[in-house]
């Protein structure tokens, strides 16, 4: 039996004192201890953020990449070797700004891959500049007079561009939030988690009591049908005195895009042998990796 203790890391963390990712933390790995997912079969890549620095804080099998770039790898990753579990962990800034094509070519091609967004609506480690989730008119000394561009609804554009699973957690719930990236792990397709987090630095204005007397959660809303695709986008565009949390849209299962490749009907890059290649060109690899 796996316990929260198999997951801990060794390094000290740099995140402030009340910083929202220490839930997100704590909610991966409850929910990684809840499927019983041991360390290393389960591989979060992270681009660059202060959140993505989540993998050196947590036992795990992990990559710290290039900004924007999680997913990409991430897909990489599913490509060789698609018994893996992969997850991707970034912020808004990573994920909807310089990530963004990813993002849409993810959910479009339906990687199998747990897409956790840390969306504390702002550039937290490069001291509190707008970002693609701040709202319209937020100062920051990017925009001082305020934003004049629109938000993105992250939500919604993944419902668009064709993802199964969609959800938004709360880092201020966390067995709510371990809930969601449990359902997300099991779900066989790409599935987005954007995921509210407060930044107690740079963006005060969201802060845990904004969230506690706002938050509600979706499955205990009568009558609410998350397999309802248009329903969904339509509960996307709620976000005031109320804002939902939970699985937005939990879709038919579709073939992942690792399914459908003709390279990898026999079995996983990693399990292929090298016989396609000459030999000078197998001594070569072993040259660079060794
Ligand atoms: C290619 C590239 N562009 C820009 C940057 C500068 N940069 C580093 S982190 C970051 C955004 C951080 O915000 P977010 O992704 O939301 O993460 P947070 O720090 O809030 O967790 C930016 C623009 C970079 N490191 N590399």
């Amino acid at each position: 039996m796996l316990t929260r203790k198999d997951f801990a890391g060794r390094e000290r963390s740099t995140w402030c004192r009340g910083c929202g990712n220490f839930g997100i933390l704590n909610a991966i790995k409850l929910a990684l201890v809840e499927h019983d997912i041991p360390p290393h079969e389960i591989f979060i890549v992270t681009g660059i953020g202060c959140g993505s620095k989540l993998p050196h804080y947590m036992k795990v099998t992990g990559y710290h990449t290039l900004h924007g770039r999680a997913l990409a790898i991430a897909t990489g990753a599913r490509l060789a070797n698609h018994r893996l579990r992969v997850m991707t962990v970034h912020g808004d800034g990573d994920a909807y700004a310089e990530g963004m094509a990813h993002f849409i070519h993810a959910a479009r091609r339906n990687v199998r891959i747990v897409d956790l967004v840390q969306d504390n609506r702002i550039y937290g480690l490069t001291r509190g500049q707008y970002s693609p989730t701040s709202e319209r008119g937020k100062r920051t000394p990017t925009s001082p007079e305020g934003a004049i561009d629109r938000p993105v609804n992250p939500l919604a554009l993944a419902i668009t561009a064709g993802a199964t699973f969609v959800a938004r957690g709360y880092s201020g719930e966390l067995k709510h939030l371990a809930w969601l990236i449990g359902e997300a792990l099991e779900h066989p397709g790409y599935g987005l988690i954007d995921t509210l987090q407060p930044c107690v630095t740079w963006n005060r204005s969201y802060a845990y009591d904004f969230y506690n007397k706002r938050v509600y959660k979706l499955e205990e809303e009568p009558g609410y049908d998350p397999t309802d695709r248009a329903g969904a986008w339509e509960k996307t565009q709620e976000w005031g005195e109320r804002i939902p949390i939970g699985i937005f849209y939990r879709g038919e299962p579709a073939p992942t895009y690792e399914e459908q490749v003709p390279a990898l009907r026999a079995g996983p890059l990693v399990e292929q042998p090298l016989e396609r290649l000459r030999p000078d060109q197998i001594e070569k690899l072993r040259a660079e990796i060794a």
